[in-house]
């Protein structure tokens, strides 16, 4: 049934972001594409929790470097 599949559709996303949440991966694993940068898609996929990624881009580039990321990593970590 439909139903069932998007059920279980919708399981299986709560559990991956759950495990996602869990802890924000290093800069160099968010950086999925290795450019030096973290684009929105990316950041979506790094588990960070809290924070919007307006807020955490200082630059207003839209994207995170290493410094504006860092600032996840080192909330996280107290
Ligand atoms: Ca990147
Ligand atoms: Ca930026």
């Amino acid at each position: 049934m439909t139903m069932t599949k998007l059920t279980l559709a919708a399981i299986a996303a709560l559990f991956a972001t759950s495990v996602a949440l869990a802890a924000p991966v290093s800069f160099k694993k968010a950086d999925a594409n290795a450019d030096g940068s973290i684009d929105a898609s990316e950041f979506a996929a790094s588990g960070v929790e809290g924070k919007t990624m307006e807020k955490l881009d200082k630059d207003g580039d839209g994207k995170l470097n290493k410094k504006e990321y860092s600032v996840v990593l080192d909330e996280d970590c107290e």
